[in-house]
């Protein structure tokens, strides 16, 4: 039990309290000896609950870039659950989900203007799954089932998701999974330290041509890749890569989804990382950054002729096109949350500010290069990580101490597999970024 006269504040939870949350890709019982808790947030900053500051070194997990607690989607959120806190997603409407989903498109590239809500990222990638097999059998394809992942690849953690995704210790516990097949990652060991995208590394989307030899294109559906490889540790596309896979996408007629649920909405210094590396998919997965965090929302984003296939195949005009949806798909405080903090993003124009501080970013980051423990180095926009070398064979205990050291000095950073990641918020001042790297440098120094 903890005491509450202890030096440390566990906010008065009773131990049975903390053991009765099964808390999400957490080390519970670690976490339960000494619980990090975080009780209030503003701008960049949280206050956890001894009252300390904590630089928000990742935008809560990459989701709110505008700063925590910004009154405008305070006000908006607040607004709407007095106005109408919930409204039923199927077969009924609310004027909110229509803008939205029109104001989303408007930052989509051309073409992709069809808009479908989820409740977060896993469920966006369920959808497109199902969306891109439901398309080919309504094309008269119906063998056109099969997914092509990547390794590294992290797709959220349904079962399409952990299928298609590449990271072994998602999915080792949970046996078979549907029909998918991997391409390999892009990291390459001659592009280490590379700033930016890297130069080599763009035949390995020729891969693809292999697999389609495998599995023959008659019997693949799509394609699935983060633009930008964010929980595997940051792995920015190699130059020449994403357009070589839509090609070949294009040519065999396999869809290409980007799976952009960190990517979207400002972190790459653009509105979509398809709109940073100038390759346009058939659909678009998106979550995190839509709301800021503030509320649950995800979506699919198709181009029209998916969702035109949908309707012209749909039968009678009661019948339902997709036998698809969420409970909370579009639920109306998650699209008052939309709204305002896409408003926020054009208002402070904040891809712009991305691109602007990203090179001093990018800077301050590979100073690390000769510290002790780090391997590799990557970075893209406002996303970086490190590579730590393994400690006697774990290479997970590094990056997890490191983290904590960084926790104790006022600064939360993401520690996953071999690499810490920061995501900054899209706020951060250079003089933050520089604080940041400092503690974190000499974090690495003091880690056996
Ligand atoms: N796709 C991608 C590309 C993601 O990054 C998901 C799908 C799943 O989203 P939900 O909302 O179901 O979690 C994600 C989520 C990290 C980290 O530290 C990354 C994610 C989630 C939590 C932590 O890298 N990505
Ligand atoms: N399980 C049961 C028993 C349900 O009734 C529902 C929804 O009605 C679900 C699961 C799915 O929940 P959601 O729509 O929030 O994904």
């Amino acid at each position: 039990m903890n005491n509450n006269n202890d030096k440390t504040n566990y906010c008065g939870l009773s131990q049975e309290q903390l053991d009765a949350h099964w808390m999400p890709f957490t080390g519970n019982r670690q976490f339960k000896q000494d619980p990090r808790l975080i009780v209030s947030a503003e701008g960049n900053y949280y206050t956890d609950a001894n009252g300390r500051k904590i630089f928000d070194g990742l935008s809560g997990l990459w989701t709110c870039g505008a700063g925590h607690s910004r009154p405008e989607i305070v006000e908006a959120v607040s607004k709407q659950v007095k106005e109408l806190d919930y409204s039923p997603a199927f077969q009924f409407g609310h004027p909110k989900s229509f803008e939205l989903a029109h104001r989303i498109t408007e930052l989509m590239p051309e073409g992709m203007n069809r808009v479908f809500f989820t409740g977060s990222g896993s469920e966006s990638v369920e959808t497109a799954l199902k969306m891109a097999r439901g398309y080919w059998r309504k094309k008269g394809l119906a063998s056109k089932t099969r997914f092509i992942g990547r390794a590294k690849g992290y797709h959220g953690v349904n079962f399409g998701g952990i299928s298609v995704g590449g990271i072994g210790p998602n999915r080792a516990l949970y046996g078979q999974g549907i029909e998918a097949g991997h391409l390999p990652h892009t990291m390459m060991p001659e592009n280490k330290f590379t700033q930016g995208m890297p130069a080599q590394g763009a035949h390995l989307a020729d891969e693809l041509e292999e697999m389609v030899a495998l599995y023959d294109a008659s019997n693949i559906a799509a394609v699935i890749v983060e633009p930008l490889a964010g929980s595997a540790g940051v792995i920015p596309p190699p130059i020449g890569y994403l357009k070589r896979l839509r090609e070949i996408c294009t040519k065999h007629n396999i869809l290409l989804i980007f799976d952009e649920v960190i990517t979207a909405f400002g972190r790459m210094g653009a509105n979509t990382g398809s709109e940073a590396f100038g390759v346009v998919p058939d659909m678009m997965t998106i979550a995190k950054q839509l709301t800021n965090g503030v509320v649950p929302m995800g979506a699919v984003v198709a181009k029209q002729e998916i969702y035109d296939t949908y309707m012209e195949t749909g039968g009678a005009d009661y019948m339902l096109e997709l036998p698809h949806g969420y409970t909370y798909s579009a639920h109306p405080v998650a699209c008052a949350a939309g709204l305002a903090s896409l408003d926020i993003l054009a208002k402070d124009k904040l891809p712009e500010r991305v691109q602007t501080i990203a090179p001093q970013f990018q800077e301050l980051l590979h100073g690390l290069a000769g510290s002790k423990h780090v391997t590799d180095i990557r970075n893209y926009g406002l996303a970086g990580a490190l590579t730590l070398a393994p400690n006697n064979g774990q290479p997970a205990l590094r990056p997890y101490q490191v983290a904590m050291k960084c926790w104790q000095k006022g600064f939360y950073v993401r520690y996953g597999g071999d690499t810490i990641q920061l995501g900054l918020p899209f706020t951060s001042e250079v003089a933050e970024i520089d604080s940041l790297i400092n503690a974190l440098g000499e974090s690495l120094n003091e880690t056996e």
